[in-house]
């Protein structure tokens, strides 16, 4: 599983990098029947689709079930990430972003890291995305679209462009999105690349890189779990109070890796 230094040129490069079959079907389908329980679970950590009746993510999972908590310290994911990062790790946020079957609605392009310097006071991107595929990720099923080598031109930094946010709960995308002409500069120069892969596979992505991704009119859900893990001397400094735990994690104490295979089978409540 270690990386190899074509992985990572492959990721300082174009700022993302795809790793297949990292989680097996049945570890797989233990975090899925997770995610059917969680998502029940109401709260402010669950935001909803603009319909008010289909959820569109849910944040802090390893707080409530045993699988999430496993996951964050896998060694499969947390080796990789301390490679690219070069520092111990903690995790700073959880989110599974839910896309339904037949509407799970769009991500506006965005980076990911503009949002937290600027609420949250993240001093530097010294963290990275790791996104573990819950369901298939097809060209149909509204794929994360990268723009190769975005992460290279540094940060827009702006504040929020909305007098009423999309969302009360988390900083949706939209608040903080590129304008059509940046993103135009940006994909003439490099394109866009939408990587696709099964169930248990696995993209890292840099906090700087520009993504984004279209609704889902496909008959098959998209539901992408995010973990970013931060370097440990990189915890955010907030200029006033911080958000609250369920989306910027305060235990900054260094992760270890752990050996763990996710287990089927009964579903533990921490
Ligand atoms: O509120 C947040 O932290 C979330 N918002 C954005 C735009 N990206 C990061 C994070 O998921
Ligand atoms: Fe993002």
């Amino acid at each position: 599983m270690a990386l190899t230094d074509k992985d990572l040129a492959e990721y300082d490069e174009r700022g993302f990098l795809l790793l297949d079959s990292v989680f097996s079907a049945g570890e797989v389908e233990a975090l899925r029947r997770t995610l059917k329980r969680d998502w029940d679970v109401p709260g402010p950590h669950r935001i909803m689709e603009e319909d008010g009746r289909s959820v569109r993510a849910v944040y802090a999972s390893h707080t409530r079930w045993k699988v999430f908590a496993d996951l964050i310290r896998s060694r499969r994911l947390l080796e990789p990430a301390r490679r690219l990062v070069g520092a111990p790790l903690y995790l700073h946020q959880f989110k599974i972003n839910t896309k339904a079957a037949f509407g799970g609605e769009e991500w506006s392009w965005h980076q990911d890291f503009v949002v937290w310097h600027v609420v949250d006071g993240m001093p530097a991107p010294r963290a990275v995305n790791v996104a573990v595929f819950l369901d298939d990720v097809t060209e149909f099923n509204g794929p994360v679209v990268f723009i190769p080598g975005s992460h290279r031109h540094g940060t827009a930094v702006r504040g929020p462009r909305s007098e009423s946010p999309r969302s009360a709960q988390h900083v949706d995308p939209a608040d903080f999105a590129l304008t059509p002409a940046e993103l135009t500069g940006l994909v003439r120069a490099h394109g866009m690349d939408g990587p696709k892969g099964g169930a248990g596979s696995v993209v890292l992505f840099h906090p700087e890189i520009v993504h984004g991704s279209g609704s889902n009119i496909s008959p098959f859900s998209r539901n992408l779990l995010i973990l970013t893990y931060n370097d440990v001397a990189n915890a955010p400094r907030p200029a006033g109070a911080p958000r609250p735990e369920y989306l910027i994690g305060r235990d900054t104490s260094p992760l270890e890796p752990d050996d763990v295979t996710l287990r089927e089978g009964p579903l533990e409540e921490i």
